[in-house]
């Protein structure tokens, strides 16, 4: 069905409804709108959740009573909807006091304030039920080389990680946390910028198991690189503990499209991975759908919400053609022509050695490599032609 249900796990960052349409060049297209206005349309039109930045829900530098009354509104707004908090996440990018980061701000005391922060965040997640806890290190970078040593850099990174590791752990949270990568803006270049950075810096921490990446379409696309595939790599390191649908169109500023409005056959891709990817053909990956876009600027309030129902319609819609993709004989057929299965069989036979491979006479000194390849491709254009043609609809 093309009509978005809570078992689809669609769910929407604050500030992506939120979004006021201010730019570096120009102010606000649209009104701020309220957080029980966000939840009651998100549940109207099929989400299940919303997630959101400390300073989303209340004014950074609120006062505890203020802040209170934002998390009472909110709450009450949940328990009417049956909305829930699946992610929350901590705003170290707006307040002017971050502009040389969070976690990594060359100044100790900024990064200590950074800190407490996050922490005091964590206890909210927890409370709200919220079982991710993204990071998304926008001011964590620099645009001078010689102003930020990198290694000191992911030293402190590293410390904060470790630190919010050990506080979940001995708070008793379940939580885990998702690192959430992107190549540059604001900064000029910002530390763990792609997905491959992040899970390699991963590895380094006290307790791996509790971190993974939360990855965003654009954010890949903006350092040019294929987004399925590194989802792909997520999943097979066990890694994707969170995803941000969007669309991106090349490599330029984060445009923060609706899902599927930049590369189409990578978004494509990437539903068919999700939803058939997994070992038995079935899903890959069961944790929220979780939309990071950003409303035109254009856009009005009206626009606001087609422009939401947009990503979930056309999530739907790609899983549906991906599920015909699968279905289809002759995909099946172009596969096997392809070789696509034959990839998952074992290079080495079970018990074979280097011994054996070395004494296996064809495979190399009677292995006819011009005979082999001669007049026989492997068909990758007609399989990629068929997968367009489920994607247009035509099949
Ligand atoms: C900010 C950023 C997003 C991140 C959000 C989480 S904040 O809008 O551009 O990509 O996912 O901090
Ligand atoms: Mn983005
Ligand atoms: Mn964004
Ligand atoms: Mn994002």
């Amino acid at each position: 069905s093309l009509t978005p249900t809570r078992d689809d796990k669609f769910s929407f960052g604050l500030w992506t409804v939120g979004y006021n349409g201010s730019d570096p060049f120009g102010g606000p297209t649209r009104p701020k709108l309220d957080v029980v206005d966000a939840v009651t349309n998100l549940a109207e039109l099929g989400a299940y959740g919303l997630t959101f930045h400390d300073d989303d829900l209340f004014d950074f530098g609120s006062t505890d009573a203020a802040r209170q009354s934002q998390i009472d509104r909110l709450k009450q707004a949940l328990a009417d909807t049956g909305l829930i908090v699946p992610m929350v996440t901590t705003n170290l990018f707006s307040a002017p006091v971050f502009k040389d980061g969070g976690f990594t701000s060359n100044d100790r005391a900024v990064r200590r304030f950074a800190l407490r922060k996050v922490l005091r965040n964590i206890d909210l997640a927890a409370e709200l039920g919220a079982k991710t806890f993204v990071m998304w290190g926008g001011r964590e970078g620099a645009e001078y080389d010689a102003a930020k040593d990198i290694r000191s850099a992911l030293e402190r990174y590293r410390e904060a990680v470790n630190l919010l590791g050990d506080y979940v752990t001995d708070r008793g949270y379940d939580i885990r946390f998702a690192i959430e990568p992107k190549p540059n803006e604001p900064r000029g270049d910002i530390l763990l910028p792609t997905v491959g950075h992040a899970m390699a810096f991963i590895e380094t921490l006290e307790r791996p198991e509790m971190v993974g990446v939360n990855p965003e379409v654009g954010h890949e696309q903006m350092a040019g690189l294929n987004f399925a595939a590194g989802i792909a790599q997520a999943l097979y390191q066990g890694k994707l503990f969170h995803i941000d649908l969007n669309g991106q169109r090349g490599i330029k500023y984060d445009q923060d499209l609706v899902f599927g409005h930049g590369d189409l056959q990578n978004a494509f891709a990437l539903v068919d991975l999700l939803e058939n990817g997994g070992p038995s053909g079935g899903q890959a990956y069961t944790g929220p759908r979780h939309f990071d876009y950003k409303p035109s600027r254009t856009e009005d309030v009206a626009g606001v919400w087609t422009s939401a129902a947009a990503n979930m319609r056309t999530y739907l819609l790609l899983k549906q053609r991906a599920a015909a993709f699968r279905a289809d004989p002759e995909v099946q057929a172009a596969l096997a022509a392809s070789k696509v299965p034959d990839l998952s069989s074992n290079t080495l036979a079970s018990g074979e050695s280097y011994d054996d491979l070395l004494a296996d006479r064809g495979a190399y000194e009677d292995f006819d490599t011009d005979a082999y390849f001669g007049g026989k491709g492997f068909g990758f254009v007609h399989l990629q032609q068929l997968a367009l043609e489920h994607l247009l609809g035509a099949r």
